[in-house]
């Protein structure tokens, strides 16, 4: 089950908004056969991609899967009926997948059909190798990380706004390879405005960029990065478009309305497949979203300086 977990881990989250999970085939001596992980949304679960290049099992097989085996229609077919088919007869799983559309129903399927089926095994780290899907999955918004690079008297800036060196060259490309760990990244209006952010990730040739997105009300200013980029992007807009829609699109820029509140367009985002959100700031943004109670996570870079000017900004207000 150990060597399952850092084969799921070596996923990275690239196969969001799905959980990472891995899977180790091993005979009745304990050798490896065959491993498998989730690599990607809409490619083949980790049990398929450890079984598939067998036509039939060793009968004495057991399988280790760090995740509840999918019972059900997805992107891919469920993997239940595969290993049924496949006539495995020994399963050892690690935690049940909190998915409300599989959780406990893949293993009593499996059960049913007669299988020998373990649970439980490294439980707890099988989970917290899930953290942000089991949040996600049940909160059916994103999960949420709030970044700053802070003095540790927590400000952002000093008081006449300048904040180039509150933390170190190293730090803000640490942050950088970060952004590639998210599926989107989001700012507030301001933010946007007063610091032209790219919102890509420049230190590494990275494997994902994420999806820029913009909160605040709609406007466009065409020199801006934020409108010249290619890539698909996000407003959420706190009040009416207008005619912003239509012309956000023109820059590749899809409105999601949340003038009923953050939350509303977070729930909306998620239902686009954005599971995964990285926050950057500003201040008013990020306080918003502590009191709503919406932050999974808080990352700060934490220089060794005080600022200490009270009119100093905050990294939540
Ligand atoms: C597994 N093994 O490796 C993964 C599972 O749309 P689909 O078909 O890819 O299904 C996604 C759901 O399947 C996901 O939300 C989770 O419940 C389960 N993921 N299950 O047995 C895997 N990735
Ligand atoms: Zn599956």
């Amino acid at each position: 089950m150990r060597q399952a977990l850092a084969l799921a881990e070596s996923a990275g989250y690239l196969a969001e908004p799905n959980p990472r999970v891995g899977a180790i085939l091993v005979d009745a001596q304990g050798e490896v056969l065959a491993q498998g992980f989730h690599a990607l949304a809409g490619g083949p679960h980790a049990e398929v991609e450890a079984l598939k290049d067998f036509a039939s099992l060793p009968p004495e097989a057991t399988l280790f899967v760090t995740l509840e085996p999918c019972n059900h229609q997805g992107k891919t077919p469920p993997c239940t009926e595969f290993l049924i088919q496949k006539k495995l007869r020994h399963l050892v799983i690690g935690c049940l997948d909190p998915n409300p559309r599989v959780s406990g129903k893949g293993v009593a399927r499996l059960r049913e059909a007669g299988m020998e089926v373990t649970q439980g095994v490294l439980e707890d780290e099988c989970r917290r190798l899930n953290e942000r899907y089991n949040r996600y999955i049940r909160k059916g918004m994103p999960f949420i990380a709030l970044k700053a690079g802070v003095s540790l008297d927590g400000k952002i800036a000093m008081a006449s706004g300048e904040s180039q060196w509150v933390t170190s060259t190293e730090a803000r490309a640490k942050a950088h390879q970060l952004r590639s760990q998210f599926q989107a990244i989001m700012i507030g209006k301001k933010t946007l405005l007063a610091d032209n952010p790219r919102l890509d990730n420049r230190i590494d040739p990275a494997p994902r960029q994420p999806i820029p997105i913009v909160i605040g009300q709609p406007l466009i200013q065409a020199g801006l990065n934020f409108f010249q980029d290619q890539r698909k992007k996000y407003w959420l807009a706190s009040s009416a478009y207008g005619d912003f829609k239509e012309e956000l699109l023109k820059f590749n820029i899809e409105a999601i309305d949340c003038q009923a509140g953050a939350e509303a367009g977070l729930k909306a985002l998620y239902q686009q497949g954005i599971a995964s959100l990285l926050v950057e700031g500003g201040a008013r943004l990020a306080s918003s979203l502590l009191r709503l109670g919406l932050v999974d996570e808080l990352i700060l870079f934490m220089a060794p300086r005080l600022i200490g000017q009270a009119d100093a900004p905050g990294f939540c207000g």
